[in-house]
């Protein structure tokens, strides 16, 4: 098994560390033309200017990716095996690029957990805007997975909107935590796993699977 798994380590290093997706999950369910992409926010191209904090000290950059690809935390829900956390802090910005071949109406959905409790996001606390216009998704509930432990940290689907506007080429999906009071009267924001769109627009973006090689850096 250790065998296997350098094997595939070193396959995985040996392949482009940047990787361009332009297919999509299976969906069988989904009308005809329409497909599921997911952007995993481990991967994001720009996450080393991205800053954050974490329980007890501050985080930026690529120490915001959370966990080491293993089978184990593949089976706890986290896709990829990683996932970002650390978003305690009013400076949390963090930008999911794409491209669409044309506009269209899109379904945006969140991958969410939470350390810190259960909370509560509404648009004050945890903006998410599309091209600049910020989605009015009401609120959302996230369930306290496993309180002060990201080691075990779970993870669920949230639907922002299904009537989100994308336009032809470039997009931007961001998702910035503003200050607020979740943690204990201190600013607090969810664990973020991926960003899924589903459109039947053809999505392209970049998705850097070498960003958790990079943590620890200077
Ligand atoms: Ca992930």
């Amino acid at each position: 098994m250790k065998v296997k798994g350098i094997i595939a380590a070193t396959l995985a290093l040996a392949a482009a560390a940047v990787m361009t997706v332009g297919f999509a999950a299976c969906g069988d369910d989904l009308p005809e033309g329409f497909k599921e992409y997911v952007m995993e926010a481990e991967y994001v191209a720009g996450i080393e200017n991205v800053q954050g904090a974490g329980m007890s000290s501050n985080q930026s950059g690529y120490d915001l990716i959370y966990g080491d690809g293993t089978d184990a935390q593949k089976e706890l829900g986290w896709s990829e095996g990683y996932y970002v956390g650390y978003t305690y802090s009013p400076n949390f910005s963090m930008d999911f690029k794409f491209t669409a071949d044309k506009a269209g109406t899109a379904t945006i959905v969140l991958r969410l957990g939470s350390e810190i409790g259960d909370i509560t996001l509404t648009p004050d606390e945890f903006e998410i805007t599309l091209n600049g216009t910020s989605l009015q998704y009401g609120s959302i509930f996230v369930e306290c997975g496993a309180a002060n432990d990201m080691s075990k940290m779970t993870f669920s689907d949230k639907t922002i909107t299904s009537s989100a506007q994308i336009k032809e080429g470039e997009n931007t999906l961001n998702l910035s935590v503003h200050a607020n009071e979740l943690r204990g009267g201190q600013t607090g924001g969810p664990a973020i796993d991926y960003v899924k769109i589903t459109t039947d627009a053809k999505l392209d973006y970049k998705q850097n699977t070498d960003n958790p090689s990079k943590r620890g850096g200077i």
